[in-house]
């Protein structure tokens, strides 16, 4: 077993739906039990021109592979109207694979520690919810530094689901 965070994102058609739906079925998952969900946190989308995002972060312990682990995300996405008309396009729900045990990951698939990790803030407050305030990702980064580098800023905590 691992512990794995997944960052969930959605800014269209309900996006704390969304959110709920996607923590229902990543609970689902084969090989895994869910073992944490963050609280939900609305910020504007980082390309102008799109509605605002609904984020959130969910730890899980799992068995299994990191490409099957991105397998069943993607069809969790798909299964929950994802289409990829664009890259960075509004979408129904985003699910990133942000940390996966200590790996380091860098497969043409699939990046671990998710990149930009440390510019996000409605990624790094959501996962110190649930990670240990030692946490240190795989690249030997510590997570309060991340934090203390980010600031709070234009982050909106909806609610504690
Ligand atoms: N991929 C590589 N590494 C990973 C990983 N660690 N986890 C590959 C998941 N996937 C990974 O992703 C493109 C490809 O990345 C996948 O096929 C997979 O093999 P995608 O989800 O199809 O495309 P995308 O979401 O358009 O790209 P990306 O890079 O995930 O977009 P971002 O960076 O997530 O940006 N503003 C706010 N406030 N909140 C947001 O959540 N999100 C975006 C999207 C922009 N602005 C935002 C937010
Ligand atoms: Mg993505």
């Amino acid at each position: 077993m691992e512990r794995i965070y997944i960052g969930l994102g959605s800014n269209l058609a309900d996006p704390a739906g969304q959110l709920r739906s996607a923590v229902a079925a990543l609970e689902q998952l084969p090989q895994t039990t869910l073992a944490g969900v963050s609280s939900f946190y609305q910020s504007d989308s980082l390309l102008p021109g799109q509605p605002r995002y609904t984020n959130a972060v969910v730890a899980l312990d799992s068995s299994l592979a990191p490409i099957e682990l991105l397998d069943a995300l993607q069809a969790i996405e798909n299964e929950q109207g994802r289409e990829r008309l664009e890259r960075w396009g509004p979408r129904t729900l985003d699910l990133d694979i942000l940390l996966f045990g200590d790996r380091l990951i860098d497969e043409p698939r699939l990046k671990v520690p998710h990149y930009q990790i440390q510019e996000r803030a409605f990624v790094l407050y959501p996962l110190a919810e649930l990670a240990p305030q030692d946490l240190r990702l795989a690249d030997g980064r510590a997570l309060s530094d991340l934090l203390a580098a980010c600031p709070f800023v234009g982050l909106e905590r909806i609610f504690q689901p």
